[in-house]
């Protein structure tokens, strides 16, 4: 008999991508995910459900094994801490990077200066590593709007075409971290107790990203 498995899901931009990969891996929910209103779903797989979650919340989902298997942007990794997480594959998908940004030829205070972010523990670690002191402002989303309205000096947010920041007069300044992508994640305690059940998943998972 297999062990029960939940894998859990991030909803957002990286969900479209992530389903076709788990396709391949013979995984599929058994439902259209993106139309129905329920937050837990029975899959191809008896013994596999899926969850879908905030981005933000994987991490714990599965730090705790609330949730076997996770599927998240390295960002909210980094941000969230490696603690209880084995991370063994780069699926590859939602490629972008971190950066520090500012209103377009603003020069930023001599001294502290006021950075905008959902990434604080980032941000923070950055700032200091560059000597930088900084009050951070702890934002859920748009944070591109923070210097327009001189909430903050600098944000620190993720960029891809950098079109966003364009759009509001704002442009990129120093890089902190360059290779952001989508992780999967799997408990450190079930890797071991339900190694069987996971490990396929993991080997058709890596041949799908090929
Ligand atoms: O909705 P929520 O507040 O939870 O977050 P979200 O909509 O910002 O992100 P979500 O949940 O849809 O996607 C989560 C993950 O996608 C992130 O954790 C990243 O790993 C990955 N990813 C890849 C991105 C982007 N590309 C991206 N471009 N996440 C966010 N963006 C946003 C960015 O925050 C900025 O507002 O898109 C804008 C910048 O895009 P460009 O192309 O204009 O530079
Ligand atoms: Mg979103």
């Amino acid at each position: 008999m297999s062990e029960n498995l939940i894998i859990a899901l991030s909803k957002g931009r990286i969900l479209k991508e992530t389903l076709p990969l788990l396709e391949v891996a013979g995984i599929a929910p058994l439902e259209d995910v993106t139309s129905s209103r329920k937050l837990i779903f029975d899959t191809t797989k008896e013994n596999i459900k899926m969850i879908i979650l905030r981005a933000t919340d994987v991490p714990s989902y599965v730090q705790y094994g609330a949730a076997d298997i996770g599927v998240t942007g390295k960002d909210v990794l980094m941000e969230h801490g490696a603690e209880g997480l084995y991370e063994p594959l780069d699926l590859k998908i939602a490629k972008c990077r971190l950066m520090t940004a500012a209103k377009k030829g603003a020069v930023s205070p001599s001294g502290r200066i006021k950075v905008a972010t959902k990434f604080v523990n980032l941000a923070k670690a950055y700032y200091a590593g560059q000597g930088i002191q900084t009050d951070i402002i702890k934002l859920y989303g748009a944070m591109e709007l923070a210097p327009l309205l001189n909430l903050a000096d600098e944000i620190v947010d993720i960029v891809d075409t950098g079109n966003t920041l364009k759009a509001n007069g704002l442009e990129p300044r120093e890089m902190i971290h360059a290779d952001i992508s989508t992780r999967l994640v799997v408990n450190r305690a079930s890797m071991k107790i339900k190694h069987l059940e996971i490990q396929p998943i993991i080997d058709q998972l890596e041949s799908a990203v090929k």
